[in-house]
């Protein structure tokens, strides 16, 4: 009888080889699995289910269990199954310098628009001693909003496709709408008030030992709310409108506005020697029915800094936002949803091509005092050719980058020293 071609007890003894083959690498992966799917703090707990599902009852009880005194954090990663090499090399180097450490350990929390591949979820949860989770963002939360013509979108789309970087890209308008307005709100995130967001292909340069160089526990013992290690200039083309938009929230949400916020340090005076004849004329005193005009200046300045339209300016310096360290309550906040839900209802995120970026910067600017924004000075970081490496010599033994290199984008002097020379005379003049 011919088998398929083959024949006598050969075929049998090479299909049971391949099958004992397939047992035995079925087996190798499930111990990889059990062995890389740890539980709370490195504890172990059974295999990590497969499949293109939220993680939410994981997180949930991760959760429950958490230290008292430790951040509830997790590192954040944004990423298609297209990613999983990038990530891998993001995520060793930062377990390496940082997360490995019994007192770290956070938790990876990985969204994605599409389902996870298991083969990303296997990979992605073994790169790691900490437990990781995977979530689906909601289709509502990568999309339009109903007042945006989409045939209007495509068309501004194909303008700006050689004008300015991803000009002609759908979703990464999706993705910086979702790093503006939703993120904070995937369930996954629900019991977390702190988050380090991670991207492919990006690089940790210091060693983070113990918990001095813990930037959630810094932040959370100084009241912060926002960490950044780069400032760079956006794009002029890409947000034509945000700040006029801004503006106009301004105007109209001064209740938002927190005092001896950080508004200054990222406008510019497009007529410096106009307020100078102001404030000396403000000078000269009083007049009548007890009105003393010298008080009324610095409202009069601030007023004139939110909402004239044409004189102040946003500078263009922002965080850049693919390295950032934040307080979930901060974007969860009445003030920043409102900031949010003004500028989604207008149409920049997609008939231009706005950031996340400068929104999380000027919401900061506008919710935040300079106080409660960290320079984490400590973090040597790179994506792409931009890098911040310390500068102080103490710092050299646990980094390997040199502080030269951070003139390297010699574009950028101006936001990178001078926005930090602005908050610096803010937070004095605070004192
Ligand atoms: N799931 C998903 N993630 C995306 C998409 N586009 C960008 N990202 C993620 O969003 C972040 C920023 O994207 P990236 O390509 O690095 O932009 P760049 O840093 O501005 O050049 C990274 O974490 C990406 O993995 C997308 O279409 N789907
Ligand atoms: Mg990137």
């Amino acid at each position: 009888m011919v088998e398929f071609g083959l024949r006598g007890p050969a075929p049998r003894s090479g299909a049971l080889l391949l099958l004992s083959g397939a047992l035995t690498a079925c087996l190798v992966l499930c111990l990889h699995l059990t062995r890389s799917s740890g539980g709370a703090q490195g504890e172990r707990v059974g295999p990590r289910r497969l499949g293109p599902v939220d993680d939410l009852a994981d997180a949930r009880a991760l959760l429950a269990a958490w230290p008292e005194d430790k951040p509830r954090a997790c590192i954040l990663i944004l990423a298609r199954n297209s990613d999983l090499d990038g990530v891998l090399r993001s995520v060793k180097q930062l377990e390496r310098r940082f997360n490995a450490q019994p007192s770290a350990q956070y938790p990876y929390c990985y969204l994605n628009d599409e389902p996870f591949s298991n083969e990303f979820r296997a990979v992605a949860a073994a790169a790691t001693v900490a437990p990781a989770f995977f979530g689906l963002v909601p289709a509502a939360h990568w999309s339009y909003p109903p007042h945006i013509n989409t045939t209007l979108a495509a068309e501004l789309r194909s303008a700006s496709r050689r004008r300015m970087p991803y000009g002609g890209s759908e979703s990464y308008r999706f993705m910086c709408r979702y790093f503006s307005g939703f993120f904070f709100d995937h369930p996954l995130l629900e019991g977390f008030e702190w988050y380090w967001r991670v991207e492919p292909d990006v690089h940790f340069m210091c060693d983070l030992p113990g918990i001095t160089h813990d930037p959630f526990r810094h932040m959370q013992a100084n009241n912060q709310s926002l960490a950044w290690t780069i400032v760079m200039e956006e794009v002029p083309s890409t947000i034509p409108s945000l700040w006029p938009t801004m503006q106009r929230w301004l105007a109209a949400n001064p209740h938002h506005v927190v005092a001896g916020n950080m508004l200054p340090a990222v406008i510019e005076d497009s007529d410096a020697a106009q307020i100078g004849d102001e404030a000396a004329a403000a000078e000269e005193g009083g007049d009548a029915a007890g009105y003393d005009s010298r008080h009324a200046l610095p409202l009069l300045r601030l007023q004139q800094q939110l909402y004239s339209s044409s004189r102040f300016k946003f500078t263009g310096c922002h965080f850049w936002s693919n390295f950032e360290v934040g307080r979930l309550a901060f974007f969860r906040s009445a003030g920043y949803r409102s900031f949010f839900q003004h500028l989604d209802s207008d149409t920049g995120f997609f008939y231009e091509r706005w950031g996340d970026a400068p929104v999380h910067t000027l919401a900061a600017a506008a919710l935040l005092t300079p106080e409660q924004v960290y320079f984490a000075r400590d973090i040597g970081y790179k994506h792409g050719s931009w890098s911040y490496c310390p500068s102080q010599p103490a710092d050299r033994p646990r980094c390997d980058c040199h502080p030269a290199w951070n003139a390297v984008p010699l574009a950028q002097p101006r936001c990178q020293l001078d926005f930090r020379t602005r908050l610096h005379a803010l937070q004095r003049a605070e004192e």
